[in-house]
Protein backbone atom coordinates (compact mmCIF):
# COMPACT_ATOMS: atom_id res chain seq x y z
CA UNK A 1 0.00 0.00 0.00
CA UNK A 2 2.72 2.59 0.91
CA UNK A 3 4.60 3.75 -2.48
CA UNK A 4 7.74 5.83 -1.17
CA UNK A 5 8.65 5.82 3.09
CA UNK A 6 11.79 7.39 3.88
CA UNK A 7 12.62 6.40 7.94
CA UNK A 8 14.90 8.99 9.51
CA UNK A 9 17.35 7.49 12.47
CA UNK A 10 18.66 8.92 15.23
CA UNK A 11 21.35 8.03 18.27
CA UNK A 12 18.58 6.28 19.98
CA UNK A 13 18.15 3.56 17.00
CA UNK A 14 22.19 2.83 18.27
CA UNK A 15 21.59 2.74 21.92
CA UNK A 16 21.06 -1.14 22.13
CA UNK A 17 23.97 -1.52 19.96
CA UNK A 18 26.27 0.06 22.83
CA UNK A 19 26.44 3.43 21.80
CA UNK A 20 25.74 6.72 23.22
CA UNK A 21 23.45 8.93 22.21
CA UNK A 22 23.78 12.50 22.67
CA UNK A 23 21.07 14.26 24.96
CA UNK A 24 20.01 11.18 27.62
CA UNK A 25 21.07 11.03 30.74
CA UNK A 26 25.01 9.44 30.80
CA UNK A 27 24.89 11.38 27.09
CA UNK A 28 28.31 12.56 25.26
CA UNK A 29 26.90 16.46 25.66
CA UNK A 30 26.92 15.71 29.61
CA UNK A 31 30.70 14.79 29.14
CA UNK A 32 31.57 17.64 26.56
CA UNK A 33 31.24 21.09 25.64
CA UNK A 34 28.87 20.93 22.26
CA UNK A 35 30.85 24.43 21.17
CA UNK A 36 34.57 22.60 21.84
CA UNK A 37 33.94 19.18 19.90
CA UNK A 38 30.67 19.67 17.60
CA UNK A 39 31.47 23.11 15.91
CA UNK A 40 34.40 24.55 13.03
CA UNK A 41 35.48 26.99 15.75
CA UNK A 42 36.08 24.25 18.32
CA UNK A 43 38.08 22.65 15.85
CA UNK A 44 39.98 25.24 14.58
CA UNK A 45 40.59 26.19 18.60
CA UNK A 46 41.88 22.57 19.35
CA UNK A 47 42.15 20.42 16.76
CA UNK A 48 43.34 17.63 18.62
CA UNK A 49 40.66 17.65 21.42
CA UNK A 50 38.17 17.20 18.31
CA UNK A 51 40.11 14.32 17.53
CA UNK A 52 40.13 12.39 20.70
CA UNK A 53 36.20 12.85 20.97
CA UNK A 54 36.41 10.96 17.44
CA UNK A 55 39.00 8.72 17.76
CA UNK A 56 37.03 7.42 21.34
CA UNK A 57 34.18 6.79 19.57
CA UNK A 58 35.80 5.38 16.13
CA UNK A 59 37.84 2.82 18.70
CA UNK A 60 34.53 1.74 20.22
CA UNK A 61 33.52 1.53 16.88
CA UNK A 62 36.27 -0.69 15.86
CA UNK A 63 36.23 -2.57 18.96
CA UNK A 64 34.61 -5.63 17.59
CA UNK A 65 32.03 -5.27 20.41
CA UNK A 66 29.71 -3.12 18.95
CA UNK A 67 27.28 -4.85 16.43
CA UNK A 68 24.12 -3.47 14.32
CA UNK A 69 20.64 -4.31 16.85
CA UNK A 70 17.24 -5.77 15.78
CA UNK A 71 16.11 -2.41 14.32
CA UNK A 72 19.05 -1.85 12.16
CA UNK A 73 18.40 -5.69 11.10
CA UNK A 74 14.67 -4.66 10.60
CA UNK A 75 14.92 -1.49 8.56
CA UNK A 76 17.44 -4.01 6.33
CA UNK A 77 15.13 -6.57 6.00
CA UNK A 78 12.23 -4.12 5.05
CA UNK A 79 14.35 -2.53 2.32
CA UNK A 80 14.87 -6.07 0.85
CA UNK A 81 11.65 -7.11 0.47
CA UNK A 82 9.54 -3.37 -0.16
CA UNK A 83 8.36 -2.94 -3.26
CA UNK A 84 8.24 0.29 -3.40
CA UNK A 85 11.27 2.64 -2.32
CA UNK A 86 12.65 3.36 0.96
CA UNK A 87 15.21 5.91 1.68
CA UNK A 88 17.06 5.59 5.27
CA UNK A 89 18.50 8.88 6.04
CA UNK A 90 20.45 8.74 9.36
CA UNK A 91 21.88 11.60 11.58
CA UNK A 92 24.31 9.01 12.77
CA UNK A 93 27.69 8.85 11.97
CA UNK A 94 28.41 5.00 12.96
CA UNK A 95 27.61 2.45 10.10
CA UNK A 96 25.54 -0.15 11.81
CA UNK A 97 23.12 0.56 9.27
CA UNK A 98 25.51 -0.49 6.72
CA UNK A 99 26.65 -3.44 8.29
CA UNK A 100 23.12 -4.15 8.63
CA UNK A 101 22.57 -4.35 4.84
CA UNK A 102 20.96 -1.18 4.09
CA UNK A 103 22.11 -0.11 1.03
CA UNK A 104 19.25 2.96 0.03
CA UNK A 105 20.94 5.17 3.06
CA UNK A 106 22.32 8.26 3.44
CA UNK A 107 24.23 9.74 6.29
CA UNK A 108 23.57 13.66 6.44
CA UNK A 109 25.54 13.91 9.32
CA UNK A 110 28.61 12.37 7.83
CA UNK A 111 30.28 8.88 8.92
CA UNK A 112 32.83 8.44 11.15
CA UNK A 113 35.04 6.19 9.01
CA UNK A 114 35.76 8.52 6.77
CA UNK A 115 38.34 12.12 7.10
CA UNK A 116 37.80 14.96 4.74
CA UNK A 117 40.14 16.97 2.77
CA UNK A 118 39.39 20.48 4.15
CA UNK A 119 40.86 21.94 0.76
CA UNK A 120 38.79 19.45 -1.58
CA UNK A 121 36.14 18.36 0.17
CA UNK A 122 37.21 14.47 -1.08
CA UNK A 123 36.51 12.02 1.24
CA UNK A 124 38.74 9.21 2.16
CA UNK A 125 38.35 5.71 4.07
CA UNK A 126 39.96 5.81 7.47
CA UNK A 127 41.48 3.06 8.20
CA UNK A 128 43.43 4.32 11.82
CA UNK A 129 42.62 6.76 14.14
CA UNK A 130 42.60 10.62 13.40
CA UNK A 131 46.07 12.14 13.37
CA UNK A 132 48.63 14.26 11.99
CA UNK A 133 50.01 11.20 9.93
CA UNK A 134 45.98 11.14 7.76
CA UNK A 135 46.90 13.77 5.21
CA UNK A 136 44.85 13.65 1.80
CA UNK A 137 46.45 12.81 -1.91
CA UNK A 138 44.47 14.98 -3.68
CA UNK A 139 46.11 18.25 -2.88
CA UNK A 140 50.08 19.68 -2.37
CA UNK A 141 50.98 20.00 -0.09
CA UNK A 142 48.67 17.35 1.47
CA UNK A 143 45.71 18.63 3.63
CA UNK A 144 45.79 17.04 7.09
CA UNK A 145 42.14 15.46 7.33
CA UNK A 146 39.21 16.62 9.68
CA UNK A 147 36.84 14.39 10.35
CA UNK A 148 33.68 13.75 8.05
CA UNK A 149 31.22 14.89 10.26
CA UNK A 150 28.56 18.16 9.99
CA UNK A 151 29.41 20.38 12.59
CA UNK A 152 26.29 22.99 14.11
CA UNK A 153 26.94 25.36 11.43
CA UNK A 154 27.78 23.39 9.17
CA UNK A 155 25.30 22.06 5.75
CA UNK A 156 24.00 18.77 6.61
CA UNK A 157 24.57 16.21 3.40
CA UNK A 158 22.35 15.32 0.63
CA UNK A 159 20.01 17.74 1.35
CA UNK A 160 18.17 17.72 -2.38
CA UNK A 161 17.65 14.10 -2.27
CA UNK A 162 16.26 14.32 1.20
CA UNK A 163 13.78 16.78 0.51
CA UNK A 164 12.98 14.94 -2.98
CA UNK A 165 12.73 11.74 -1.19
CA UNK A 166 10.27 13.68 1.83
CA UNK A 167 8.17 15.87 -1.00
CA UNK A 168 6.91 12.32 -2.59
CA UNK A 169 6.92 9.74 0.20
CA UNK A 170 4.06 8.85 1.36
CA UNK A 171 5.20 7.16 5.38
CA UNK A 172 7.55 8.71 6.98
CA UNK A 173 9.11 7.13 10.03
CA UNK A 174 11.55 8.81 12.86
CA UNK A 175 13.22 6.42 15.10
CA UNK A 176 15.09 7.28 18.18
CA UNK A 177 15.67 10.74 17.59
CA UNK A 178 15.06 14.14 20.33
CA UNK A 179 14.30 16.15 16.95
CA UNK A 180 15.90 18.78 18.63
CA UNK A 181 18.64 19.25 15.73
CA UNK A 182 17.71 21.36 12.58
CA UNK A 183 17.04 20.45 9.43
CA UNK A 184 16.36 16.92 10.53
CA UNK A 185 13.63 18.07 13.19
CA UNK A 186 11.87 19.80 10.37
CA UNK A 187 11.69 16.51 8.70
CA UNK A 188 8.24 15.53 9.89
CA UNK A 189 6.79 19.05 8.81
CA UNK A 190 7.55 18.59 5.20
CA UNK A 191 6.56 15.16 5.06
CA UNK A 192 2.85 16.83 7.07
CA UNK A 193 2.92 19.06 4.96
CA UNK A 194 2.68 16.40 1.92
CA UNK A 195 0.20 14.31 3.30
CA UNK A 196 2.16 11.46 4.37
CA UNK A 197 1.63 9.44 7.57
CA UNK A 198 4.02 10.12 10.17
CA UNK A 199 5.06 7.76 12.98
CA UNK A 200 7.65 8.06 16.11
CA UNK A 201 9.47 5.43 18.09
CA UNK A 202 11.04 6.60 21.24
CA UNK A 203 11.68 5.61 24.40
CA UNK A 204 10.35 8.75 25.50
CA UNK A 205 6.48 9.14 25.48
CA UNK A 206 6.08 12.17 23.32
CA UNK A 207 5.13 15.88 24.20
CA UNK A 208 1.95 17.60 23.52
CA UNK A 209 3.71 19.59 20.93
CA UNK A 210 4.41 16.49 18.83
CA UNK A 211 3.78 16.80 14.98
CA UNK A 212 3.96 13.13 14.82
CA UNK A 213 0.48 11.38 13.76
CA UNK A 214 1.06 8.32 15.12
CA UNK A 215 3.88 7.67 18.22
CA UNK A 216 5.16 4.24 19.56
CA UNK A 217 6.72 4.46 22.86
CA UNK A 218 9.09 2.07 23.91
CA UNK A 219 12.72 0.51 22.44
CA UNK A 220 13.86 0.69 18.99
CA UNK A 221 15.05 -2.72 18.82
CA UNK A 222 11.35 -4.14 20.37
CA UNK A 223 9.72 -1.63 17.99
CA UNK A 224 10.97 -1.73 14.75
CA UNK A 225 10.79 -5.12 14.09
CA UNK A 226 7.08 -5.18 14.81
CA UNK A 227 6.41 -2.31 12.88
CA UNK A 228 8.30 -3.61 9.64
CA UNK A 229 6.35 -7.01 10.23
C1 LIG B 1 15.69 5.69 22.08
C2 LIG B 1 16.42 4.64 22.61
C3 LIG B 1 16.02 3.36 22.23
C4 LIG B 1 17.30 6.46 23.34
N1 LIG B 1 14.98 3.20 21.40
N2 LIG B 1 14.65 5.51 21.28
C5 LIG B 1 17.86 28.07 16.33
C6 LIG B 1 16.64 27.54 15.91
C7 LIG B 1 16.59 26.53 14.94
C8 LIG B 1 17.76 26.03 14.37
C9 LIG B 1 18.96 26.57 14.79
C10 LIG B 1 19.00 27.58 15.76
N3 LIG B 1 20.31 27.89 15.98
C11 LIG B 1 21.08 27.10 15.19
C12 LIG B 1 20.26 26.30 14.46
C13 LIG B 1 20.70 25.26 13.48
C14 LIG B 1 21.35 24.08 14.17
C15 LIG B 1 20.38 23.51 15.21
O1 LIG B 1 19.49 22.76 14.91
N4 LIG B 1 20.58 23.84 16.48
C16 LIG B 1 19.65 23.37 17.51
C17 LIG B 1 20.43 22.74 18.67
C18 LIG B 1 18.77 24.51 17.91
N5 LIG B 1 21.61 23.07 13.14
C19 LIG B 1 22.71 23.11 12.42
O2 LIG B 1 23.59 23.94 12.61
C20 LIG B 1 22.79 22.11 11.28
N6 LIG B 1 23.08 22.79 10.08
C21 LIG B 1 22.19 23.68 9.56
O3 LIG B 1 21.11 23.93 10.08
O4 LIG B 1 22.60 24.23 8.37
C22 LIG B 1 21.72 25.21 7.73
C23 LIG B 1 20.60 24.56 6.98
C24 LIG B 1 19.28 24.95 7.18
C25 LIG B 1 18.24 24.37 6.43
C26 LIG B 1 18.53 23.42 5.49
C27 LIG B 1 19.84 23.03 5.30
C28 LIG B 1 20.86 23.59 6.06
C29 LIG B 1 23.91 21.11 11.53
C30 LIG B 1 23.62 20.19 12.68
C31 LIG B 1 24.82 19.30 12.97
C32 LIG B 1 24.56 18.31 14.09
N7 LIG B 1 25.78 17.66 14.44
C33 LIG B 1 25.77 16.66 15.51
C34 LIG B 1 27.24 16.25 15.84
C35 LIG B 1 28.02 15.71 14.63
C36 LIG B 1 27.92 14.24 14.47
C37 LIG B 1 28.46 13.44 15.66
O5 LIG B 1 29.38 13.87 16.37
O6 LIG B 1 27.97 12.30 15.87
O7 LIG B 1 24.98 15.53 15.10
S1 LIG B 1 24.97 17.22 17.01
C38 LIG B 1 24.24 15.67 17.41
O8 LIG B 1 22.81 15.85 17.43
C39 LIG B 1 24.58 14.73 16.25
C40 LIG B 1 23.24 14.06 16.03
O9 LIG B 1 23.16 13.53 14.73
C41 LIG B 1 22.26 15.17 16.30
C42 LIG B 1 20.85 14.69 16.63
O10 LIG B 1 20.83 13.95 17.82
P1 LIG B 1 19.85 12.69 17.97
O11 LIG B 1 20.25 11.64 17.03
O12 LIG B 1 18.46 13.16 17.92
O13 LIG B 1 20.26 12.16 19.43
P2 LIG B 1 19.72 12.62 20.87
O14 LIG B 1 20.68 12.16 21.88
O15 LIG B 1 19.38 14.06 20.88
O16 LIG B 1 18.34 11.85 21.03
C43 LIG B 1 18.29 10.46 21.18
C44 LIG B 1 16.83 10.03 21.23
O17 LIG B 1 16.75 8.63 21.21
C45 LIG B 1 16.10 10.51 22.48
O18 LIG B 1 14.87 11.12 22.09
C46 LIG B 1 15.84 9.22 23.28
O19 LIG B 1 14.61 9.25 24.00
C47 LIG B 1 15.81 8.19 22.19
N8 LIG B 1 16.24 6.85 22.59
N9 LIG B 1 17.39 5.15 23.44
C48 LIG B 1 14.30 4.30 20.99
N10 LIG B 1 16.67 2.25 22.72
Amino acid sequence: MYQQIVVLTGAGISAESGLRTFRDQDGLWEEHHIEDVATPEGYERDAELVERFYNSRWQQLHSGTVEPNAAHLALAKLEAEFQGQLLVVTQNIDDLHERAGSRRLLHMHGELSKGRCPRSRQTFILREPFGADNCCTCCIPAQRLRPHVVWFGEMPLGMDRIHDALDNCDLFIAIGTSGTVYPAAGFVDTANHHGAQTVEVNMMAPDRHSQFQYHLTGKAGELVPQLVE
